[in-house]
């Protein structure tokens, strides 16, 4: 890994300088109180967790230290010709705090193309799994397989100073980030493409690559790949892909095992597979109203039907954000210059122009807007990979860059277990009573 490894340790061991100070000076000022509501409703807004790689603000959406995605998509380098940025560039800019060379993102590109090997045994995993199994959980499941891969957990079980654990973390990240699309690719081309595989390109970006084994080797795909694999790749902290990742990574487990307990949590539908129910909800109304086309009052009606039967509708809300997401807005874009006259993406918008009214006049509803996965599987089924069971994984391909570069940071910065209190309702009712104390 070379200059990249050297600069993060340096980044980080003046970080945890930084934070040494903190602590020692201001370690008693209070950030907040929790409520009773707080603890039952999901710890909304409650400060408990220190992430680095980026910040999100309910108006504005996600900044990755300090850069908003539309200032990503202009200074991130690109490839030759390319019109996106590469995913690599955000991954430097996440680990390291500031905007890579070119030369940087290059060193990346080829890092991750030389550490890309799958062992053999993965994929016999893979294959022993029935076709029917869904990718997320093949995908789940060979990550966990291929943890016999880890450094960490070897040099561990030896016996390492726990000043050297970063490193050996560090190491695991970068060769699981590097072999994900190829395990990505592997349970795509089996479950839908009878098994034709497609070698790696190792002159190709990381996400140039990934839809080159994919099999949509076309420019407006790499494009789009580019792009996914940027957008999708951090969200701040509290998450549930990104938490997980970081509680199972505080007990010392190696990055292998913490990314799967992460994609775990995306597999949810209330989080990463929202993309998968985008197109599965878009479809069934198209097919209930025989048409490819619904016009804004049916899409209305059918929006306020899903409410009615008590259900959600799909890639709208969100637990922090209060407006439209920009990683929705950034899909749209890329959307108006690449497909505006693809039916589904014209849906997309025209769900876009009505529910937001719908879904706030229903007075419950904190965030009527879409966030990222109202649009990128319109986009995907655009370009031919019409297979959304499989758009979550895709998605978790993209996560590994934020969680695993805040997982080098935890363990640089000597994070310790995560371990917070938890009361019964017995507690809550004596303590409303004053007859429970709350402990330090
Ligand atoms: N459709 C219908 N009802 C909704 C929606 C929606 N899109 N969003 C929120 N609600 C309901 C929610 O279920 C809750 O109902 P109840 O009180 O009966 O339990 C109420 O509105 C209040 O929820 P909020 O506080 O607004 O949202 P919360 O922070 O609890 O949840 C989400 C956030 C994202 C889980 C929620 O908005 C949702 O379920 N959205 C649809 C699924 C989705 O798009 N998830 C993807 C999120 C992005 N990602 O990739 O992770
Ligand atoms: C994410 O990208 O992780 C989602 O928008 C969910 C979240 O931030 O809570």
């Amino acid at each position: 890994m070379g200059f990249v490894k050297d600069r993060f340790k340096v980044k980080a061991d003046s970080v945890a300088a930084e934070i040494k100070q903190i602590i020692a000076e201001h370690g008693n000022k209070v950030l907040g109180e929790t409520t009773i509501a707080q603890a039952y409703q999901g710890m909304r807004g409650i400060i408990g967790l220190i992430t680095e790689t980026s910040l999100l603000d309910a108006e504005d959406g996600i900044r990755f230290r300090g850069y908003s995605i539309p200032e990503l998509r202009e200074k991130l380098p690109k490839a030759p010709g390319g019109t996106e940025p590469l995913p690599e560039g955000l991954f430097y800019l996440m680990l390291i705090g500031e905007l890579p060379s070119e030369e940087d993102v290059e060193h990346l590109s080829a890092t991750f193309a030389r550490k890309s090997h799958v062992p053999n045994y993965v994929f016999d995993v893979i294959e022993k799994l029935p076709i029917s199994t869904h990718p997320m959980t093949q995908f789940s499941i060979a990550i966990t397989a291929l943890q016999k891969e880890s450094i960490f957990a070897k040099e561990y079980a030896n016996g390492i100073n726990k000043k050297e654990y970063w490193s050996y973390i560090f190491e695991d990240c970068m060769n699981l980030i590097a072999r994900l699309p190829r395990i990505a690719a592997y349970i795509y081309r089996r479950k839908y493409k009878n098994g034709d595989h497609i070698q790696p390109n190792g002159m190709l970006d990381w996400a140039g690559n990934f839809a080159h084994m994919l099999g949509y080797d076309n420019k407006g795909f790499y494009a789009l790949m580019r792009l996914y694999l940027t957008i999708h790749a951090d969200h701040e902290g509290g998450n549930v892909s990104a938490h997980a990742t970081h509680l199972v990574g505080s007990a010392l487990s190696d990055p292998y095992l913490c990314f799967a307990s992460g994609m775990n949590g995306l597999a949810g539908p209330l989080h990463g597979l929202a993309n998968q129910e985008v197109v599965k909800w878009i479809e069934d109304m198209c097919q209930e109203l025989n048409t490819n086309a619904p016009n804004k009052d049916q899409i209305s009606d059918y929006i306020k039907k899903t409410l009615t039967e008590g259900k959600v509708v799909p890639g709208y809300g969100h637990a922090v954000l209060r407006k439209t997401d920009p990683r929705f807005t950034a899909q749209m874009e890329f959307a108006k210059t690449h497909c505006p006259d693809d039916p589904m993406v014209q849906t997309v918008w025209n769900v876009y122009a009505v529910a937001p009214d719908i879904l706030g006049a229903t007075g419950k509803i904190k965030n009527p807007f879409p966030n990222v996965d109202a649009h990128s599987g319109a986009l995907l089924k655009h370009f031919g990979l019409i297979e959304e069971e499989f758009y979550t994984v895709i998605f978790g391909v993209s996560r590994a860059l934020g969680v695993l570069a805040g997982l080098c940071w935890d363990r640089a910065l000597g994070f310790p277990i995560e371990r917070p209190k938890s009361v019964d309702t017995h507690w809550i009712k004596a303590f409303i009573k004053g007859e429970a104390v709350k402990e330090d």
